[in-house]
């Protein structure tokens, strides 16, 4: 957790200072943001990648929340760059899907997806791409047989004040 390493949390604060973020995170929340303790974090894919859930981070932080994710990959990733990436679901969707067969009781099955929803997609990042989601936005580490390469990526869930999971831990920081 970016909590865990202040040095880090310092330095990416600062990043999203220059970056006006805070802003951006105002504007599209509609009210002060506020930063998740427990998904601000900085992940790093091992190898070889484990099939992933496809899954709404909704799930477990609740429907009824305001949120925007940036998720910033510090590797060449996605596509055929031999680091994983992400697939997602290019599709606005508004409220939290079930199908009772996802690995997890927040998943759901790749049966569902292909089934239910437009075509899945694995977009090539570039580092340092930045990728906005809120929490209804489908999606899993891209999965793929053989991975050659390991993938870094910083996860930064922003919380509108007023609507903000108590189970992540928000956290106001100006
Ligand atoms: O970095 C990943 O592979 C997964 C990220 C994710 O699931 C998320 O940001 O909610």
């Amino acid at each position: 957790m970016c909590a865990e390493a202040p040095a880090i949390a310092e330095h990416l604060l600062a990043l999203y200072e220059s970056l006006a973020l805070d802003d951006l995170a105002s504007q599209c929340l509609e009210d002060r943001p506020c930063l998740s303790v427990k998904k601000w974090v900085l992940r790093r894919s091992h190898l070889a990648v484990e099939e992933a859930g496809w899954h709404q981070d909704g799930a477990f932080m609740g429907a009824g929340i305001q949120s925007i994710n940036l998720w910033l990959p510090l590797t060449d990733c996605g596509a055929d760059t031999g680091a994983p990436g992400l697939d997602i679901v290019p599709a606005r969707i508004d409220g939290l899907l079930r199908d009772g067969e996802g690995t997890f009781d927040w998943s759901v099955s790749p049966a569902f997806v292909k089934r239910e929803l437009p075509p899945w997609q694995s977009p090539r990042f570039a580092a340092g791409d930045a990728l906005f989601f809120d929490h209804f936005f489908l999606h899993r580490t891209q999965y793929r047989a053989h991975f050659s390469r390991p993938r870094y990526a910083v996860e930064t869930w922003f919380f509108a004040e007023s609507r903000a999971p108590a189970n992540q831990v928000p956290l106001s920081w100006r």
